[in-house]
């Protein structure tokens, strides 16, 4: 990225000493997200962030959903100083975001100090950590008015959604890459029907539709250099949904030994210990809301949401790589390939993870 450009961007922000240093930073899939590290070190550094346009379209209304859920998190006692909540840097025009000449939408945030991400989960209290800042988050949000919250990305989490957008791109396969997709294919469709469950249980009315994250996987929730957890990022898909998202989208990162786009399948494995802290963390910050329902829906949501996101690679690979960032040609194909081995390997653990759910929820009832 082009220095001067930069430099144009930055100043319509209010910054406090002076900025350099301009590093690409995160593992993130969606934006472009920058670190700018400050020459004076009484003073902060920053992440900037070029908004994903073409995913997010209404800017103004993503901005407005993160402003309205930091503010309820500081009414939680939340706060910049205690750097347990994102916070967003104004423009010297008092916005949260602006837009270059090119037309593209940037906003900045105070960078988390003495903080990490992990795309690999390290221990047991990382794991513990992640599952009591993830289910604090939505203890947090459930009593945000839900009509303060615009839907930004619709069917986010709907599996029909997702399995459409698949049978749409394989009726229309542009890049010709069907024709050796046929194990991925037949995959998806054995287990369609069952993989409708959640939805089902929605649909009748069974889970409440709750402000949730949506975004869950482990390295959006920043631990500190004692392994405590810091701070949930990555606000961007908040909206309505039930909880056994958040929860699904987690596990699929942390029971998973090897990284989310592992090439060698052998490397997939479960690691249980893991699981066990990360959902004891999980519950015992939201048992007190948790219907039964709900609960039922945690064991479903860990082949859920590792199900969808194969499918969601999967489609982005047929569709010609337009959705998530890429790295080698074949990357979106890996990363379904994964996610589906890991489908296959939580199937053949599935009663385990349901009797420990349902252990869990009992000691914290
Ligand atoms: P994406 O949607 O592309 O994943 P994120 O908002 O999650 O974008 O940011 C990408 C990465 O940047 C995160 O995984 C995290 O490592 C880092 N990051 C984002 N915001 C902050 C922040 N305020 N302080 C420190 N690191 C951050
Ligand atoms: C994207 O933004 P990031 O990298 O945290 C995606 C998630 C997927 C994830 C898979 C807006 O998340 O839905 O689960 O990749 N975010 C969006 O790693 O689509
Ligand atoms: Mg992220």
């Amino acid at each position: 990225m082009d220095n001067n450009k930069i430099n144009a961007i930055v100043a319509h922000f209010e910054v406090k000493g002076e900025v350099s240093d301009l590093q690409t930073y995160g593992s993130g899939h969606i934006h472009e997200t920058y670190r700018l590290k400050n020459k004076q070190t009484d003073q902060p550094d920053y992440i900037l962030q070029k908004i994903n346009h073409s995913i997010f379209t209404n800017v103004d209304a993503l901005m407005h959903n993160i402003e309205t859920v930091i503010d309820h998190l500081q009414l939680k006692g939340k706060s910049a100083a205690s750097q347990d909540t994102l916070s967003l840097v104004r423009t010297k025009a008092g916005k949260s975001y602006v837009q270059d000449a090119d037309g593209s939408y940037w906003r900045m945030y105070l960078f988390l100090k003495g903080t990490k991400g992990y795309d690999l989960i390290e221990n047991d209290k990382q794991a513990r950590e992640g599952g009591r800042a993830y289910g604090q988050f939505i203890a947090d949000l459930s009593d945000l008015n839900p009509s303060k919250i615009h839907e930004i990305l619709p069917d986010f989490h709907n599996i029909q959604h997702r399995l459409n957008q698949l049978d749409d791109a394989i009726a229309r396969d542009p890049e010709q890459r069907l024709k050796d997709l046929n194990p991925e294919i037949d995959f998806v469709k054995a287990r369609a029907e069952r993989m409708k469950t959640i939805k089902q249980m929605g649909d009748a009315g069974k889970l409440p539709l709750r402000i949730t994250h949506n975004d869950t996987k482990f390295n959006n929730v920043l631990l500190n250099e004692k392994d405590e957890a810091q701070c949930v990022i990555d606000l961007d898909t908040i909206m309505p949904g039930y909880i056994a998202f958040d929860f699904g989208d987690a596990v699929r990162t942390i029971i998973n030994t090897a990284e989310e786009d592992e090439k060698d399948l052998e490397k997939i494995q479960l690691n249980m210990g893991l699981f066990k802290a990360f959902a004891d963390g999980f519950i015992e910050k939201t048992r007190t809301i948790l219907n039964e329902d709900e609960v039922d829906s945690l064991s479903q949501s860990c082949l859920l949401l590792p199900y969808i996101m194969g499918v969601r690679f999967l489609t982005d690979y047929i569709d010609g790589d337009h959705y998530y960032k890429i790295h080698s040609p074949h990357h979106n194909l890996q990363r379904a390939r994964a996610q589906f081995e890991l489908v296959r390997k939580l199937e053949g653990k599935f009663d385990d993870i349901q009797q420990t759910i349902q252990h869990i929820s009992e000691k914290h009832h």
